[in-house]
């Protein structure tokens, strides 16, 4: 054997003692962890838990169990986040979306064409005004860890290409739980429809509603391509998923077990982040395969639904704040000039 590789081993013992020893000399007690989720376990979400629910176990040395539910068997979105503030589930990721009605200043992330690249999404939300807005769930029973990225949204239906506005008229389009979604599709003309995500598949599939939007990985995963003919590339919003936990179980944990708990989270947002963009980045081939017919929204036409949303912008400053408004402007010229 030689010195460089005797030295190796030798090295990688001591790291794999240390990091047993690490996990032994922590406070840290035996836990079962629900964290649940509305995708099925084929996507990225069911991904990028599974990575969180192995690094736990991992950082932990084995103590802290993570059981990752999905397909929303432990309820819709709004569901679990009342367990969560109840203290009757441990943790889930889900949309931001869906949180707006517990607290109000994550309607921030539901403003139409907010934030245009992934650069922006990472650095706005990771930075001083993603954890602002996180940060405020505590006050309602809720803490906020990391945002994964869902996505750009697109829009499909069942009735016929959307190439302009106009196109929207009448298509009644299913829409996430929340205001702003709901005014902003309504102001562009369609008949827009909250409902769960958990009920979206059969609603298209009986025709009660004609459309809906979501990223491309959801589309796929969800084979909504199945019962949708039309896909649009809008990019209308980008939206996050937040992973969060229950406060009243998050203050009963050690420090040693918030961390590991954080530092999974960490762990799991750049896999989960970096996965998304992958698979986004090949699935219109994959969908255009599955037999859906794809256009793309002209700059021009971009341009008139975001002059037709004004009124919807000025609402959401009103309601998230014009400070938080303000300071979000900012830092996105921050971010576009360097
Ligand atoms: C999954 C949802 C989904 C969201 C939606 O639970 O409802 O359309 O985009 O990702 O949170």
């Amino acid at each position: 054997m030689t010195l460089l590789r005797r030295t190796l081993i030798a090295a990688a013992s001591v790291a794999v003692l240390s990091a047993s020893f690490s996990a032994l000399a922590q406070d840290i007690k035996p836990r079962l962890i629900r964290f649940g989720y509305g995708l099925n376990e084929q996507s990225n979400q069911g991904r990028a838990a599974k990575v969180f629910a192995d690094e736990v176990a991992k950082l932990s040395g084995g103590k802290m169990k993570v059981r990752a539910i999905g397909a929303a068997a432990l309820g819709p979105d709004n569901q679990m986040q009342q367990a969560l503030i109840g203290g009757a589930q441990e943790m889930m990721v889900g949309s931001t979306a869906t949180l707006v009605g517990i607290s109000k200043e994550m309607a921030l992330w539901d403003t139409p064409f907010l934030i245009g690249n992934v650069k922006e999404a990472d650095t706005l939300l990771d930075g001083p005004i993603g954890d602002k807005v996180r940060n405020k769930l505590q006050d309602k029973g809720m803490v906020g860890l990391v945002y994964w990225e869902n996505g750009f949204r697109n829009l499909t239906n069942s009735k016929r290409a959307i190439t302009k506005m106009e196109d929207m008229q009448g298509i009644k389009l299913r829409v996430m739980q929340n205001n702003v979604f709901l005014s902003s599709f309504q102001t562009l003309g369609a008949n827009a429809i909250p409902l769960a995500f958990s009920e979206l598949f059969s609603a298209l599939e009986t025709n009660t509603v004609d459309g809906q939007e979501n990223p491309f990985n959801t589309i796929l995963s969800s084979k909504f391509y199945e019962v949708q003919k039309y896909m649009t590339v809008t990019n209308h919003v980008y939206s996050p998923w937040i992973v969060t936990a229950s406060k009243k179980w998050w203050d009963q944990l050690s420090k040693d077990e918030q961390k590991v708990l954080m530092d999974a989270a960490k762990v799991s947002r750049d896999f989960e982040r970096k996965d998304t963009r992958d698979e986004a980045a090949k699935a219109m081939g994959d969908l255009k395969a599955k037999g859906m017919q794809i256009n793309e929204l002209s700059p021009v036409e971009a341009g008139r639904m975001r002059d037709k949303l004004t009124k919807v912008y000025a609402s959401i400053g009103a309601d998230i704040g014009m400070d938080l408004w303000n300071e979000t402007q900012a830092e996105l010229k921050k971010i576009r000039s360097g």
